[in-house]
């Protein structure tokens, strides 16, 4: 079992307020992976001052140096890839080799910005006067607080933590208390590739002592920028409390991810696509499918070959290759439970119960007796219409909703009706379709022929409406997020020459 504690100023801080957490391996209830050391606000509120104290000292270390420490970073996550991802896989039950993928990420996510060490690019700009110069600079915007969920436990923390480093900035993380262990271990591996104490610091503290920490964080301005991954819901209150102090967070929220297939699709692909992003991760991704919006003369097609494609899915033990193993935690199982109360007598459920894990099967939807693992059958339902609560809300389960349309049009109104927007997707060979389809769906990503979840570290990856803010991580786009633009003008006529005044007329 691995014993979990927040660090703060490179000082472990064994709990402070008595409970321990504890996390399981979802595929067997009764295996504890990590006991957590719980800590309050007050550890969350001194780690953005430790962070805060070390902001000059880091943010005046040469960018190319840093980039160095980021070299470091994927160099040690590479050579710890199997470790890290088996843990990852003991701790929230992804599949292994998504796993691999995940800390795969974070090496390409350092990877990309080692390099930005050598660029960080100001600009020189001409002035209105002679004898006069301008140019601009991007500054550190000082501490980050990064908040992450636990469904990708180290790659996502990774797109905020590796970036803010580079830019200069001292960072404070409070990972998902579900995959602690997880986020342990990367950090472990960061701070040994030679960070300086109180550069990175983590803290386990559960929701609320985070808020009441952040909120005194922000109060006594020891945190500049936060970044948060997580539902939106959370999201929404941490924006408002970052809003009272008018500050911006990035926000990386939930989705309802569209997926338009259009009368001249690739069937099997389209439905190789919805499989993977329904059903992948146990659909617990942000960029999961949320509705299949289906052309109308291909739909019953559709529906019959996606309900033979997950039938013939293995599901499982995630150290074996399946496509998904069991739900995040008992909490998110329960969430997940809930959410399939949605179903409508007017729906149509597709999927019937493919397996057994073992012969009792204690609640309605699992596999088979949670305690053995929470593993829950995949839901395919049809016929969900526009008002219904399943159309509209994220499921964050393995639950994908079907609908069909007639025009294109109508697909589009389809795609944008739940007030998401972070990832859709059309399957067609139709480049007019596919090129009107991103021009008119609100959504930060677009796939064509391509499912909604796989997004690649160097492209932004972000959101609009309910799934965030317009903010965009990943690649040179998340150097808005954590860095601030500073313009500097040098006079050197020797006179004072005043901007729109003394400018001169030909
Ligand atoms: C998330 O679920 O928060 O695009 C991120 C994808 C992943 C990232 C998902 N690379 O599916």
């Amino acid at each position: 079992m691995i014993d979990v504690v927040s660090v703060v100023a490179g000082r472990e801080i064994s709990g402070t307020t008595g409970s321990v957490y504890r996390s399981k391996n979802p595929s067997a209830l009764g295996q504890t992976v990590a006991e957590v050391r719980m800590a309050d606000a007050s550890v969350f509120t001194q780690a953005c001052a430790a962070a805060s104290d070390m902001k000059r000292e880091w943010g005046a270390v040469p960018a190319p140096v840093r980039g160095r420490v980021i070299a470091s970073i994927g160099r040690l996550v590479e050579a710890n890839m199997e470790t890290l991802a088996a843990l990852v896989a003991a701790e929230i039950g992804k599949p292994f080799k998504e796993a691999l993928g995940e800390v795969r990420e974070i090496v390409d996510t350092c990877d990309f910005f080692l390099g930005e060490g050598r660029r960080l690019y100001g600009q020189t700009v001409p002035s209105e006067m002679p004898q006069k110069s301008l140019f601009t600079f991007r500054n550190p915007v000082g501490t980050v607080a990064v908040i992450t969920a636990g469904n990708f436990p180290v790659a996502v923390p990774a797109w905020y933590i590796i970036p803010a480093l580079l830019c200069g900035n001292s960072v404070v993380w409070k990972p998902a208390e579900y995959a602690a262990a997880s986020a342990q271990a990367l950090h472990r591996l960061c701070v040994a590739s030679g960070l300086p104490d109180g550069v990175l610091n983590i803290v386990f503290c559960d929701g609320e002592e985070t808020y009441a920490g952040l909120e005194e964080g922000l109060a006594k301005g020891l945190v500049d920028k936060v970044g948060f991954t997580g539902s939106s819901a959370v999201g929404a209150r941490i924006g408002e409390l970052c809003g009272r102090y008018l500050q911006t967070p990035c926000l990386e929220l939930g989705g309802k991810n569209p997926m338009v297939v259009m009368p001249d699709a690739d069937l099997d692909l389209a439905v190789e696509g919805a499989v993977f992003s329904g059903f992948g991760t146990a659909g617990q991704r942000c960029t999961s499918l949320g509705t299949a919006i289906v052309h109308e003369s291909v739909h019953e097609e559709f529906i019959a070959r996606l309900k033979k494609a997950v039938a013939q899915a293995p599901l499982g033990d995630p150290m074996a290759d399946v496509l998904y193993g069991p739900l995040l935690s008992v909490r998110f199982a329960e969430r997940f439970e809930e959410y399939c109360g949605w179903i409508e007598p007017h729906h149509t459920v597709v999927t019937e119960r493919i397996g057994r894990i073992s012969a009792d099967n204690a609640r309605p939807g699992f596999l088979g007796s949670p305690e053995e693992g929470l593993y829950y059958h995949p839901v395919i339902v049809d016929g969900v219409r526009a008002e219904d609560r399943l159309f509209r809300e994220e499921t964050f389960g393995p639950l994908i909703c079907v609908t069909s349309f007639d025009t294109l049009s109508e697909a589009i109104d389809l795609a944008n009706a739940p007030g998401y927007g972070l990832s859709a997707s059309i399957y067609t060979s139709d480049a007019k379709a596919a090129f009107s389809f991103r021009a008119a769906v609100s959504a930060g990503m677009v796939s064509v022929n391509n499912s909604t979840s796989g997004a690649e570290a160097h492209l932004p990856f972000g959101g609009n409406g309910k799934s965030g803010n317009g903010s965009r991580q990943s690649g040179m786009w998340v150097l808005d997020q954590f860095t601030r633009w500073q313009s500097m003008n040098w006079d050197y006529s020797g006179n004072l020459q005043k901007a729109q005044m003394d400018v001169r007329e030909f």
